[in-house]
């Protein structure tokens, strides 16, 4: 069970198995991959689906003939592996044109520009079969409050999604919009930083259905924030079009782990939520495990591809653990002892009116809250105890 089927749909995107290990340090530590021996390597490995920037697949500025045969080359090798591409998405980031941002940034030419990009490459998502189109806006921000109007940002941001949202109407394509949120960097502060953010915003849209996020693991917990909480809320709203999963490990740079290699705990909560939903019937994920980490850049090729492997791995083994947890009589019982399912018992009685409410004597004036739970505790510690004992392999 922990060798990778396409049923688990594991999802890379290209620009990850690809990082040639450049950073604002240091240049490459390894060469270019070429997207066919992508192609056919995580096809070796039981992943389901490739996913792109534009930039990725065919460098900024290609002419229109270097830009197909890369798109040729990727059909074919889609078409001898039966790899999928999910996903796809823009690189509004890389070009110094974009170093004020794309939808966002002060120039309006510049603006204009990013936007024929990104449709550009909504047409080549619908030609490919692509459902999610992803956006990280990695430069849509600033270093200097007095350098950007955060609301005339959002607002252009606004315009911008809303025509892509009439244009994949209008042309019929069954793609879906998923924002991607971060804190920061590349930007001293980034546009829509948090998942909350970006799902409030969404509620904005003229077409808000078509619009959802594509939360990041080290994203939220680079801004201190626990990345399964934020994603049963995601959940919750029917918001959750896409997943990048890694690991981080606290409040600092980008490290884009392998998943699971950064905070282990919450990576358990996470897979346990993913595969099980709530519990008690809450929305359950049934789109791509995507991995957007980058293999570290001590690595040679080998490396990479068993940090890929590693990727797909840790999320087996975790679901194997949660699978364990939930069947575990003694975590049931903890469970019920600790009252987690009565969480999903309505506070009021059915056809509860506020005057029935107001009279019922029981729910305050004879209540006891001082005496209410007699010194009894809810048992939270050994149930969590439980969890860690099943993500160690030690029950
Ligand atoms: C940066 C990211 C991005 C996005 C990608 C959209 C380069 O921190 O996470 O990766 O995931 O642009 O899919
Ligand atoms: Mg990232
Ligand atoms: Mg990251
Ligand atoms: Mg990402």
């Amino acid at each position: 069970a922990t060798t990778p089927t396409r049923d688990d749909k594991f999802s890379f995107g290209l620009w990850t198995i690809g990082y040639n290990g450049s950073d604002p340090f240091g240049g490459p530590t390894r060469p270019a991959l070429d997207v066919v021996e992508a192609v056919e390597k995580l096809d070796e490995l039981g992943a389901y689906g490739l996913t792109f920037h534009d930039d990725d697949l065919f460098a900024f500025g290609s002419t229109d003939a270097e830009r197909q045969t890369q798109i040729d080359r990727l059909k074919g090798a889609l078409d001898s592996t039966g790899i999928i591409v999910p996903m796809v998405t823009t690189n509004l980031f890389s070009a110094p044109v974009f170093k004020d941002g794309g939808f966002t940034s002060n120039d309006r030419n510049v603006r204009r520009f990013a936007l024929r990009k990104v449709l550009r490459n909504v047409d080549l998502a619908a030609e490919l079969g692509a459902k999610t189109f992803v956006m990280w806006g990695g430069r849509e921000g600033s270093e200097y409050d007095s350098a950007k109007d955060v609301q005339a940002a959002l607002e252009r941001y606004r315009e911008a999604v809303n025509l892509l949202a009439q244009y994949v109407t209008d042309k019929g394509y069954d793609i879906r919009f998923a924002i991607e949120p971060k804190p920061n960097e590349p930007r001293g502060d980034i546009l829509l930083p948090t998942l909350g953010h970006a799902i409030a915003f969404t509620e904005t849209l003229e077409r808000p259905e078509l619009f959802g996020i594509n939360p990041e693991v080290g994203h939220e917990q680079m801004a201190g924030l626990n990345f399964t909480a934020g994603i049963a809320q995601a959940l919750y709203q029917g918001k959750l079009f896409h997943i990048d999963l890694n690991g981080q490990r606290g409040i600092k740079y980008d490290q884009d782990l392998v998943f699971g290699h950064g905070d282990l705990q919450n990576a358990f909560s996470l897979v346990d939520l993913l595969e099980h939903g709530a519990p008690q019937g809450g929305q359950a994920y049934d789109g791509p495990r995507h991995f957007d980490y980058k293999p570290s850049r001590t690595e040679d090729i080998t490396g990479v591809w068993d940090s890929a492997k590693a990727n797909m791995r840790m999320y087996l083994l975790l679901k194997e653990r949660a699978q364990a947890f939930r069947a575990d009589p003694e975590v049931q019982e903890a469970l019920s002892a600790a009252k987690v399912d009565e969480l999903s018992t309505p506070t009021l009685n059915s056809g509860e009116s506020y005057d029935d409410f107001l009279a019922d004597r029981s729910a305050y004036e004879d209540f006891d809250a001082d005496a209410y739970f007699g010194g009894k505790g809810f048992g939270f510690v050994r149930l969590q105890q439980l969890a860690i004992e099943h993500l160690m392999g030690a029950r």
